[in-house]
């Protein structure tokens, strides 16, 4: 028998679970927070887990991929309704909502009309187009939530997630920690509090803006660079497969990486001239440090690579790199979709993505770093599934 006396007392307010990116794999998350010793206070249908000194936290992605989203988002959302648990806005919720709102060109709060003219509703018509690529990347989720239309008691139960993608936020700042699915910048998150069109909004997005989003550029680059984080496009002839064979023309940068060095390197090295300098790591290496290179064929890419990268071209990409200074406050991400071959490892000191590929065909892990007021992160509070 649960002791619900255990649950009453207040949780340790520095006391937080970060957990990274799920994509419907319910039964490693509901693995993950036993072994957390978190414990299911509620029925098994409706499931409400609680630590009695601990809150979680969760890095966005909760849908796509997995066998068991429903299960997921009712587990996430009954832990943000009634244990203090908090969640952020990933890319996947971000574009399962893009790819049903459909375009407008008016947002009635704003006092700037905009003057982009209208399309007519055709099936090009959506915020997120409805290609091949973007509808498989969503077809389970439609598909567990159109599975719930047969049965009509349940058949508020997409509405009410759908609410819940909205009421995210896209990035959240507590006293000793932030938590952004993809990308800390500073300047992107200046535009979007700022933005008439987001007023009050308290770091989130409404219907009304994101049917907008096609005719506001600066807050849509603000929001895919915070949600996606920035990528480089490849050079025409440069493409490579990703884990789900989907050909990918662009890669992802490693932004917290410090330009610096990628200018020192293209100073010092005019021409690509290897070994210019002792202390200078090869060109192959800084690739691997800046950029989410393709796991299959990574060698041949590289080399292909490289002969399309001038130093012109690399230093004009620095502003991908704006790093995380070591004197901000501990930094968590997911997003990057990182394979557990040994441990889980920090990007920095203060800066720990948790997204280990849970989805993963090949057998990927469930993360999570617990963490309890240090400024300095640390390895050994690491725990996967
Ligand atoms: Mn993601």
């Amino acid at each position: 028998m649960l002791s619900q006396a255990r649950y009453k007392q207040k949780p340790v307010a520095e006391y937080w679970d970060i957990i990274g990116d799920i994509h419907g794999e319910a039964i490693k998350l509901e693995a993950l927070l036993l072994k957390m010793g978190y414990e299911n206070t509620a029925d098994e249908k409706h499931p409400i887990y609680r630590h009695p000194k601990r809150r979680a936290c969760f890095l966005g992605d909760y849908i796509d991929r997995g066998d068991h989203i429903l299960r997921t988002l009712t587990i996430v959302k009954n832990m943000c309704d009634e244990a203090g648990a908090k969640a952020i806005l990933g890319n996947h919720e971000f574009n399962y909502l893009a790819f049903h709102a459909t375009q407008k060109n008016i947002v009635s709060n704003s006092k700037k009309p905009l003057t982009m003219p209208v399309t007519k509703n055709t099936e090009q018509n959506y915020i997120r187009p409805h290609t091949p690529k973007n509808s498989f990347e969503i077809k389970k989720t439609v598909a567990e939530f159109e599975a719930l239309n047969l049965n009509l008691a349940q058949k508020d139960t997409r509405k009410t997630f759908e609410d819940w993608f909205y009421s995210l936020p896209f990035y959240l700042e507590l006293d000793a920690f932030r938590l952004v699915h993809a990308c800390w910048h500073k300047d992107s998150l200046a535009i979007l509090q700022n933005s008439s069109y987001l007023k009050n909004k308290a770091g989130r997005i409404s219907p009304e803006f994101l049917s907008c989003l096609h005719v506001l550029p600066k807050e849509k680059s603000a929001l895919e660079k915070i949600i996606k984080g920035p990528s480089f496009s490849l050079p025409d002839e440069l493409s490579f497969q990703d884990n789900q064979k989907i050909t990918r023309k662009n890669i992802r940068t490693k932004w917290w990486e410090n330009p610096l060095a990628i200018l020192e390197y293209t100073s010092s090295t005019v021409g690509w001239k290897q070994g210019a300098s002792q202390a200078m790591p090869s060109l192959d290496n800084i690739l691997k440090d800046y950029f989410f290179l393709p796991q299959k064929e990574k060698d041949l890419f590289i080399s292909k690579f490289k002969k399309t990268l001038s130093p012109e071209l690399f230093f004009s990409i620095k502003h991908k790199f704006h790093g995380y200074d070591s004197s901000e406050k501990p930094l968590f991400i997911g997003h990057y979709w990182l394979r557990l071959e040994d441990d889980p490892s920090l990007l920095k000191n203060n800066l720990a993505c948790l997204d280990y590929s849970a989805a993963h065909a090949h057998g990927g892990h469930l993360c999570a770093y617990r963490y309890s007021g240090e400024k300095t992160l640390d390895i050994k509070n690491f725990v996967w599934v």
